[in-house]
């Protein structure tokens, strides 16, 4: 197999676009297609302050290096979960983060949310009897306070995620199934910005996770390899299951149902009902902005943890 560009020995091939290409080409094409996803989605201009959400993983470290590459003022954003079971998932991850960043330069936040809230996520789930098997809600709550916490207090004007396609189509297929009109309608490419809350973008939303991983690879980035250890047997991992073996047979199948998804939402077929509309409340402890009246999420959750003062 040879390189369209140059007709070298190809080190990528993408049956899905019918492209091969050789190492240098790959790298290249990964960031100009970002670029070209940044633009057509709006997702940000070159003056905007943008902090990416990294996990150590090979995803958000890409992203983080390309946004760099193609000049983008981006800081990255760490959340120690302080999820330290079978391994030490929360201490390597941060530590690869840490490196990633200290190797390029680039200024990197740290929250730690033991050190920041008294317990690690793990322990919030137990005390406050949320996920019998798996904290993930808990973790997701804490995750999107945090983000957003941080992207306003810091004042950047966007915050980027490392989803890639396959973690986007993996969602859209579980909100499919139940007919989630609600999520199908705010899930995209880019999330804007309102009341408060920070606008969400994910630049990697049209990479199959293995060009991810071959980016990274090719890169030389050193990151996590293992996943999060709440995450084996998720159901957004048996949806990537079932999405890969439709791939398999019908390469493209994974990013025509995405992007056709993006088509027709685009088109008006998902609409907000009439008496969808919430008008924002603002958290009375935290001030973020809440769909209801009264404290957020995080902060209900976060009281049953803590002795109230
Ligand atoms: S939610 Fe769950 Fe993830 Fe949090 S506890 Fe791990 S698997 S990290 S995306
Ligand atoms: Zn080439
Ligand atoms: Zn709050």
């Amino acid at each position: 197999m040879k390189c369209r560009a140059c007709g070298a020995k190809a080190a990528v091939n993408m049956r899905q676009h019918k492209l091969a290409l050789c190492k240098p080409h790959f790298l290249d094409w990964i960031p100009e297609q970002t670029a070209r996803f940044i633009k057509k989605y709006r997702m940000f201009g070159p003056e905007e302050k943008i902090l990416v959400a990294v996990s150590g993983g090979k995803d958000s470290l890409s992203l983080w290096d390309i946004l760099h590459r193609l000049g983008y003022q981006a800081d990255g954003l760490y959340l120690g979960l302080g999820i330290d079971e079978e391994i030490s998932y929360s201490d390597e991850s941060r530590r690869l983060t840490e490196q990633f960043a200290r190797q390029r330069g680039l200024k990197l936040h740290v929250v730690d949310i033991q050190a920041e809230y008294g317990h690690s996520i793990p322990v919030i789930a137990t005390l406050t009897h949320r996920g019998q098997n798996r904290p993930c809600s808990v973790c997701g709550v804490a995750k999107r306070h945090e983000m957003n916490r941080m992207a306003r207090d810091l004042g950047y004007d966007v915050l980027a995620t490392g989803h890639n396609l396959d973690d986007e189509a993996a969602v859209l297929f579980g909100n499919t199934l139940s007919w989630q009109s609600e999520f199908l309608l705010r899930q995209g490419p880019v999330l804007p910005e309102h009341d408060g809350l920070a606008r969400k973008v994910k630049p990697l939303c049209r990479f199959y996770e293995k060009e991810m991983a071959a980016y990274a690879i090719l890169r030389g980035i050193e990151y996590m390899y293992e996943e999060c250890p709440f995450s084996v047997g998720s159901t957004s991992i048996y949806y990537k299951e079932l999405l890969n073996r439709l791939e398999t047979d019908r390469p493209g199948a994974k990013l025509a149902f995405y992007l056709k998804f993006l088509e027709a939402r685009a088109g008006g077929l998902f609409i907000q009902p009439e008496d969808a509309p919430q008008p924002m409340y603002n958290c009375p402890s935290c001030g973020q902005p809440t769909q209801y009246e009264g404290k957020c999420s995080f902060c209900r959750m976060m009281e049953k943890v803590q002795p109230a003062q």
